[in-house]
Parts: C-alpha cells; structure tokens; sequence
C-alpha cells in the first residue's frame, strides 16, 4: 500500500468534517494538499468556506483548487484546521516542520476551535525525537542561537544533540521560511520530556517558534489502504 493513498484517505475523512459557511486552516504538506484539492471539489460542488493557509505554497494550491481565502489579519476564530504532521505521540503531541512552515501552521491551529491531525501510520511513534527537530530562528547570529538550542537538548536529556542550519536548492543557501527566518534542524534522537524542551526553545532569544506542538490537538485521523479511523487519545 503506498502511503500516498493512506494520506489521501485521511484527508478525504477530514473533508467529510467540513460544513457549509466554516472558516478553516489550510496546513501545509503532501497530506494537507490532499485535503486541498479534494475540498476544492467540494467548493466546485456548491460548499462555502473560507480558508486561512499555512504557508505560500498552500496559498498557491488553494487558488488552484479554487478554495476560497480570507485576510489572516481578520480571523478571530477558525471553525476547523486541518494539517499533517511529522510525528505524533500517544498524547497527541507532535513534531511539524519538516516543510518548513511551522510557524504559521501553529498560529493557524491555536486559532482553531478543532485541529484535525491527518497522516499515515508512518508519523505515529512512542516517543517523539526521531524526527529532526525543526526550530525557526532569526537569521541575525544563528550560530549562537543554533549553539543555545543545542545546550537546550542537552539540558533536556536528550541523547542527540546536532544542530544544523537547514539548506535549500543546489546553491546550498540556508531555507528562508515564509517568514523571512532560517530553521535549524534538531537531530535529538529522542525527546523525554517534550513539554519542558517546548518551554526551554521557546525561552531562547532568537527562537521564533519550535516545531513541537504540545496538547494542541485531540483529532488525529490516520488513513490506510482502506479508509480511515480517528485516533482516540492515551489517558
Ligand atoms: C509542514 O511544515 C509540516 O509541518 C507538515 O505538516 C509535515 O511535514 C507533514 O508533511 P507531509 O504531509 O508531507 O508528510
């Protein structure tokens, strides 16, 4: 079974969420882009929503499929906000940003009412960290941002604690975010205490935002060759 149709069955379940009128998050990926164009047939087919994206590329994309978009600006609340996701553990939390969009996915699904999760079972793991960690930084002094990240995952117990500037296209220039900022990749190898690395990143200067989302959602929808089945979260 290709994960492909695992990540469009997923989203194809998290399509059947939406209702007319909603104001929904657009994540940001190879599942969320499922979940795009098949709400774009939706739209095609009478539905009205309107929709907030998560990064430029899943601006592009929803203009492709003809979803409609509202000004980031005015959203007070998103009925439903759907995304991907890079690990999840047994409580839901996870590691995102492997696209490199992390920060305004997480804007995104803290304006959500419901974050919906979308993946194959390939991103579920007992213990997050085997992922690389992405952090989004200011460019201005990255090495000393990147080596206090690094004293952050020692602090933290991890057994890993490499940090690299994450690089883009064949000229090897460092990925510029869509917010103008650079990620460092956090290869940790595991991560004992997300929680508590989550407030240690966040509290480095230079950290814009960290790729762990912490209890920031209780729908994850795993697909697989078949269909789909929600998740229920460990007590
Ligand atoms: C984007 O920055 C990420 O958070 C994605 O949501 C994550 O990488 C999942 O991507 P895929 O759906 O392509 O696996």
């Amino acid at each position: 079974m290709s994960a492909d149709v695992a990540k469009q069955n997923a989203a194809a379940a998290a399509v059947a969420l939406v209702g007319d009128g909603m104001r929904l998050g657009l994540g940001t990926g190879t599942t969320a882009a499922h979940f795009i164009r098949l709400l774009g047939e939706r739209v095609r087919a009478g539905l009205k929503v309107q929709g907030v994206p998560t990064s430029e590329a899943t601006r592009r994309l929803a203009e492709t499929h003809g979803v409609p978009l509202m000004d980031p600006d005015t959203v007070e609340v998103l009925d439903l906000a759907i995304d991907g996701a890079d690990e999840i553990d047994a409580q839901f939390n996870l590691i995102k940003g492997g696209g490199g969009a992390l920060l305004r996915e997480k804007i995104v699904a803290a304006a959500a009412r419901r974050f919906v999760v979308i993946s194959d079972d390939s991103k579920l793991v007992s213990k997050l960290g085997r992922f690389p960690l992405p952090v989004e930084v200011t460019p201005f002094a990255v090495g000393l941002t990147a080596r206090r990240v690094g004293a952050a995952l020692r602090a933290a117990g991890c057994p890993r604690d490499h940090v690299s500037v994450r690089m883009a296209g064949p000229t090897a220039k460092p990925f510029v975010t869509d917010g103008g900022n650079v990620i460092l990749d956090c290869a940790c190898a595991e991560i004992p205490d997300a929680a508590a690395l989550a407030a240690a990143l966040a509290a480095i200067p230079g950290v814009v935002d960290h790729g762990l989302f912490i209890g920031m959602t209780r729908d994850v929808i795993i697909g697989d060759a078949q269909g789909a089945r929600p998740l229920s979260k460990a007590a």
